[in-house]
């Protein structure tokens, strides 16, 4: 019913408006008719699919964000992904191939530039005037998840809900990078729990 309604509305519009717009044309003098004619159909045809989208959308729902984690070879470690959810959580879900075997600490950095070899260029976490860790008085940071245990076929997938992680943290001016490390985090060691060298860095961008 309420889609075809808008149909019908839309429908409407779009024998309204060239109306409308000759109207327009008539009733301002000599400088506007030609953007008025050439602009007003290609305004008209995009309206009615504008329309449609957020009446497809589930209510709250926000864009999912996508991290590739590569190594400083350029190798793949597999991928992030983090969605907002209506909550106010964040949902990330990790996929990891070719990791090595092992406990390793896995963070949302605060900078989005994956330089190698060592990955510095991500910065620390993502902070949020927060302390490091879940073991800290005044953690944790909003950056901080859970150690992944990588079993020795290097494959691992993981949900994590993510307290406290906006999706602004992720895409303010300067983005966020996802950090793998070699070794686990404590979750309480400042600032970043003694988690070790960076394994593989992945920029957090939309997905498409
Ligand atoms: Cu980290």
């Amino acid at each position: 019913m309420l889609t075809r309604t808008t149909a019908l509305t839309a429908a409407l519009l779009i024998s309204a408006w060239p109306a409308l717009a000759q109207d327009a044309t008539t009733e301002t003098p000599a400088e506007a008719p030609a953007s008025e004619t050439t602009e007003a159909p290609a305004a008209e045809a995009a309206a009615p699919e504008g329309e449609a989208q957020p009446s497809d959308a589930v209510p709250g729902e926000m864009a999912s964000m996508i991290a590739e984690l590569t190594g400083p070879e350029g190798e793949s470690f597999g991928t992030v992904t983090v969605a907002p959810t209506p909550s106010g959580v964040m949902l990330a879900t990790i996929t990891l191939e070719g990791v090595p075997e092992g406990i390793h600490g896995i963070h949302f950095h605060e900078t989005g530039t994956c330089t190698t070899p060592d990955f510095e260029s991500a910065g620390g976490h993502i902070a949020g005037d927060h302390e490091h860790g879940v073991m800290a008085e005044g953690g944790a940071h909003p950056g901080d998840m859970p150690n992944v245990h990588v079993p020795a076929d290097g494959a691992l997938t993981v949900e994590y809900f993510v307290h406290g992680l906006t999706a602004d943290m992720l895409s303010d001016d300067d983005g966020a990078a996802v950090i793998l490390h070699a070794q686990p985090d404590d979750y309480s060691g400042q600032p970043s729990g003694n988690a070790g060298p960076r394994l593989a860095c992945g920029t957090v961008s939309a997905t498409e």
